[in-house]
């Protein structure tokens, strides 16, 4: 019996299946029979290694190829007809040739291998502001990822019916050459070709391909907001609930600050956090004027390294079953292990490479080779997180009350400071830069633009992406207050000044208090800034110095820093929306 009688759908599988030859088509069903079947199969092959089921029930373990442990921005395109379309900030290629060029990667690919079908939902099946894709893939880690990241199977088959749209999400390992990568987007034919890859980003197609690239392209089309953001409720004493949202480029504190449990002074006084995503938010204007945000996805691709019982208890909680570790150690006993995990650092193992892997080991250069890879990660079910939201899957979201922006700033950016309004807010937003981390090939630690978090995620014109957040703010009765939060200024030696982790709490208890209308805030250039008697430090070890410097604006650096804006902001040339160049201009007055 034919699964579907999607006539689009079938005729693009066959077409697909002629290019990559697979021996077999699979589709996936979305059942726990189908899904312990294909763990067997690929426990066999040896693509997935069965975990101490004793001590981590349900739990897997994957290694990717060593060339192949990050996303590959270099490799990953917007392929519009127009190369303006694409950006200044996008690598582009035109559709016809990037179709040729990969279809030359994906010929004959899938030989000897099956295809598995995957039809999946990002958000909620059946809400009106969910999407719907299909995933053709070779690999079978990608199948048990997609398993746990989205909601998958027949129900989604059900819900597209004969003629529903989708996005067509093609992806084969091939060889695992980086000479043959490509992350290819199309968003005017609602297509994404991915191949060469085995790593999330690259072929989670799901998630940051569709749910940030294609669904901006669709967000900006459409009205809508598709964001590199968490989303959380803070929940005060008397039970109200303030709804944020907050955009940290890639391992830059997402997860974490989802996940977090508040410290002492602030569990007595009743505050909890509620988890709704830690990485992708959709936010719309609803009829109340408010912007109202949903988690697209089901589960969590998360950083490991750091992540222990003292930094975020609430992720080791999450990951005990259920859970894909990948490129981590792997321990005699057949658990896992990685660099900041809970416990004594083992004494052997078999480290991400497959190599035998014991603490002390250098490369030629003197550097320390590491048990896990630096962007090793676990994929876990959300509904497993302890501080889950009971709103987590609620078709029509949560009303979000602020928005924060974030970064990896050694210096210059304070602890905190808020925006004066929207646009001064999107200006904010448009000037975020931070140091870049193991998520992304790449020159580690050198300081990059990040407007928003999405420079690596935003399918069209950034140009336009900002014009788009100005006009959601013209249409906007009670917009969210924006914000800019810096967790990583450091002292002279190198060392973080503030705690960060829980502790954020204290930054986000003062947002929530702004939100409110509680608190006056005092002026700066570059915003507005707590009254040092406005933050919550009770039990914190941290000097009134160290709180100052945290805090401290230094106009020299500033203006500094306002030239490089202006030197980034040109490459956008006329496209850049006025209003923004306007801000700059203030911002220079204001300092100088
Ligand atoms: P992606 O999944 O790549 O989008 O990243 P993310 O933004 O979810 O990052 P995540 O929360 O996983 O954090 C990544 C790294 O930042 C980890 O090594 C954390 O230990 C570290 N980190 C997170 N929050 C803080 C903080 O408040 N202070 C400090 N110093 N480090 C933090
Ligand atoms: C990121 O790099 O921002 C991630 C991990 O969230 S990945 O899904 O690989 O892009
Ligand atoms: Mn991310």
């Amino acid at each position: 019996m034919l699964k579907t009688n999607h006539k689009e759908l079938l005729s693009w599988i066959n077409e697909m299946a002629r290019m990559c030859q697979p021996d077999d088509i699979i589709w996936i069903d979305g059942s726990d029979e189908q899904k312990k079947l294909l763990q067997s199969e690929a426990f066999q092959t040896g693509e997935l290694i069965e975990l101490n089921q004793k001590v981590l029930p349900g739990c897997v373990y994957h290694r990717t190829a060593i060339n192949d442990v990050a996303r590959t921005e270099h490799l990953t395109y917007i392929c519009t007809e127009k190369k303006e379309d694409a950006g200044p900030t996008n690598n582009w290629m035109e559709p016809k040739e990037a179709y040729k060029k990969a279809a030359s990667f994906f010929n004959g690919s899938m030989r000897g291998r099956k295809m598995y079908v995957i039809p999946f939902s990002m958000g909620p099946i059946g809400s009106k502001f969910s999407k719907i894709g299909v995933e053709l893939t070779d690999s079978i880690y990608v199948v048990l990822n997609m398993l746990i990241m989205t909601k998958a199977g027949d129900e989604v088959l059900k819900v597209l019916g004969n003629d529903g749209i989708f996005t067509k999400c093609l992806h084969s390992k091939a060889d695992l050459d980086i000479n043959k990568r490509l992350i290819l987007h199309f968003p005017q034919d609602n297509t994404i070709w991915s191949v060469g890859s085995g790593y999330g980003g690259n072929v989670l197609l799901g998630k940051k391909c569709l749910s940030l690239r294609i669904a901006s392209y669709l967000g900006k089309n459409e009205g809508w907001l598709a964001e590199h953001m968490l989303i959380i409720g803070i929940e005060d004493s008397s039970g109200n609930v303030t709804y944020i949202a907050g955009a940290f480029p890639s391992a830059c504190g997402k997860t974490n600050l989802a996940m977090l449990i508040p410290p002492e002074p602030f569990k007595k006084l009743g505050y909890k956090v509620l988890t709704i995503g830690d990485d992708i938010a959709w936010m719309r204007i609803k009829e109340d004027g408010r912007l109202w945000a949903v988690n697209p996805e089901t589960g969590f691709f998360g950083v490991l390294p750091g992540t222990n019982s003292k930094t975020n208890p609430n992720a080791i909680k999450t990951i005990q079953k259920n859970t894909i570790y990948t490129n981590t150690l792997l321990k005699e006993d057949g658990t896992v292990w990685w660099e900041g995990a809970d416990g004594p650092v083992p004494l052997s193992g078999i480290d991400w490479t497959g190599k035998p892997w014991k603490p002390g080991l250098t490369d030629e250069d003197g550097k320390p080779i590491y048990g896990a890879n630096p962007n090793s990660r676990f994929t876990a079910p959300i509904k497993q997180c302890p501080s889950i939201s009971p709103l987590v899957d609620d078709p029509e979201g949560v009303p979000i009350s602020a928005i924060i922006f974030g970064g990896r700033r050694a210096t210059l950016a304070p602890l905190i400071y808020q925006a004066f309004n929207w646009q001064h807010g999107v200006f904010v937003g448009s000037i975020m830069a931070s140091e870049i981390t193991a998520a992304q090939y790449g020159a580690q630690g050198k300081v990059r633009r990040d407007p928003m978090a999405m420079i690596p995620f935003c399918g069209y014109n950034m140009a336009d992406y900002f014009s788009h957040w100005l006009n959601i703010g013209k249409k906007i009765k009670n917009p969210p207050l924006i914000f800019h939060v810096n967790w990583f200024r450091t002292d002279e030696k190198g060392n973080f000044i503030w705690p960060g982790f829980g502790d954020n709490l204290r930054v986000l208890e003062w947002i929530v208090k702004r939100c409110n209308n509680e608190i006056p805030a005092q002026e700066t250039p570059i915003g507005y800034i707590p009254y040092l008697k406005d933050l919550n430090l009770s039990g914190l070890d941290i000097s009134n110095d160290d709180i100052k410097k945290l805090l401290s604006i230094n106009n020299l650096e500033w203006i500094d820093e306002a030239n490089q804006i202006k030197e980034f902001y040109s490459q956008f040339k006329d496209r850049l929306p006025v209003e923004l160049e306007l801000e700059l201009n203030s911002l220079l007055k204001r300092l100088s």
